[in-house]
């Protein structure tokens, strides 16, 4: 063994390569005084302590908890600018479709972002990446949809790829092309939709620049129907869906999502009884972004009546420059319990197998135990309860992806 994680106080981690629903979303393994053994990165045993496990290095954890790394399967990582100028337009009431309407929002993101060049976001992106480490997320996902346009969308991807590459945080990339109509196709969204489907898409899909394939399913931005038209073109060119859908009007997003077979449907604020159920009949990954709803001072989704229904629920931070400024996912973890009224085992699966399931990486991650990737976090916390309850600090302590220490707190 290369690496041995010894006096373990608590190791909690869900089990399994599969989205867990119902009453196992909080069903979590919890064992005391135990180790876990690594070899070539990869978890090669996990169970009680043992004299006789031994290691080229070994780390005392001295009695803390141990959980498997966060995964983070929902943000808007690469972006040119801020905009914390439209924090005086929230305080006044202005809307969040409003400030999009009137070409701010998403589209003042765009601007900044089309001025940009690869190296600036390449390097934004790293600094990012290394907070959210530092918190104790070992993978995320990114989001394309701030360039609207060929070139734009095809750098945000290029960055993606390139900050995976360089380490040691581990992205996987979406296309969101459809996140908003760029100002120069205004007055024709049916011709952004056709340069989505004929042009960008192929090409993101030629130069494999992106696994998935989100919309943002909203009133004002994108419909049902026209959300449902750009996923079933991306399905024919290979990529897996997803879908922003019922963040501020329900409109029908969850059953779309539900109908186009997405992997996973994002925010479901706004999701009535049947969108709820379609998610659950379809075996869609509902994936709640509790930061989203504390920042626009939105109502949270309906968790809970996710769980009774059977729903598989994950939890991400939606780190994006308007509506969620907060990577931190340790802060969606306490918002999640408090908000929603999860339990902390029930927000450990969301934000760890369940997060890895949306993103299509269970079998990897997500998990501690044989043959998954050795991804952990060690937390200066005595028990899962604690990191809930102390929310606002950092308590992730020593964080180690592929069986390296990248974080120490
Ligand atoms: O930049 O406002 N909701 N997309 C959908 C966002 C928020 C990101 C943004
Ligand atoms: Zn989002």
């Amino acid at each position: 063994m290369d690496l041995l994680l010894k006096n373990i106080g608590l190791l909690a981690t869900p089990y399994g390569t599969c989205p867990k629903s119902g009453k196992q979303q909080g069903e979590i393994t919890l064992l005391s005084g135990a180790a876990i053994g690594v070899k070539d990165g990869r978890i090669v045993y996990s169970g009680a302590s043992d004299d006789s496990l031994h290691a080229k290095e070994t780390i005392d954890c001295s009695g803390k908890l141990v959980t498997p790394g966060l995964v983070d399967c929902h943000t808007h990582l690469v972006f040119g600018g801020w905009r914390q100028h439209e924090m005086a337009q929230k305080l006044a009431g202005i809307a969040y479709l409003d400030i999009l309407k009137a070409g701010g929002g998403i589209l003042s993101t765009v601007k900044a972002t089309r001025e940009a060049t690869q190296e600036q976001l390449f390097q934004k992106g790293l600094g990012l990446t290394r907070e959210m480490l530092s918190f104790g997320t070992t993978t995320c996902e990114g989001k394309s949809g701030y360039g609207l346009d060929l070139a734009g969308e095809t750098m945000q991807l290029r960055v993606i790829r390139q900050l995976d590459r360089s380490g040691p945080m581990e992205l996987a990339a979406t296309f969101m092309g459809a996140h908003a109509v760029p100002e120069e196709y205004k007055n024709d969204k049916e011709g952004y939709i056709r340069l989505i489907c004929d042009l960008i898409l192929p090409a993101v899909a030629d130069e494999k620049l992106a696994e998935f394939c989100d919309v943002f399913c909203e009133t004002g931005v994108f419909s049902p129907d026209e959300s449902s038209r750009i996923l079933n073109r991306a399905r024919q060119l290979g990529f897996r869906v997803k879908a922003h859908a019922d963040e501020i009007d329900p409109i029908g997003g969850a059953q779309m999502a539900a109908e186009c077979g997405c992997i996973s449907a994002e925010h479901l604020i706004a999701a009535d009884d049947d969108g709820i159920a379609a998610l659950a009949e379809n075996n869609v990954i509902a994936v709640l972004l509790p930061a989203t709803s504390f920042y626009l001072g939105k109502p949270y989704a309906r968790a809970r009546k996710m769980v009774e229904s059977n729903v598989a629920i994950a939890v991400a931070t939606d780190f994006n420059p308007g509506s969620s400024p907060n990577l931190n996912l340790q802060l969606a973890m306490s918002l999640a319990c408090m908000q929603y009224r999860l339990t902390p085992e029930q927000v450990l699966t969301a934000v760890t197998l369940n997060a890895a399931s949306a993103i299509g990486r269970a079998g990897n991650i997500g998990s501690i135990e044989q043959g998954k990737q050795a991804d952990v976090v060690i937390w200066d916390a005595p028990d899962l309860d604690y990191i809930f309850y102390r929310y606002g600090s950092n308590l992730a302590k020593t964080i180690i992806k592929r069986g390296e220490i990248v974080c120490q707190n």
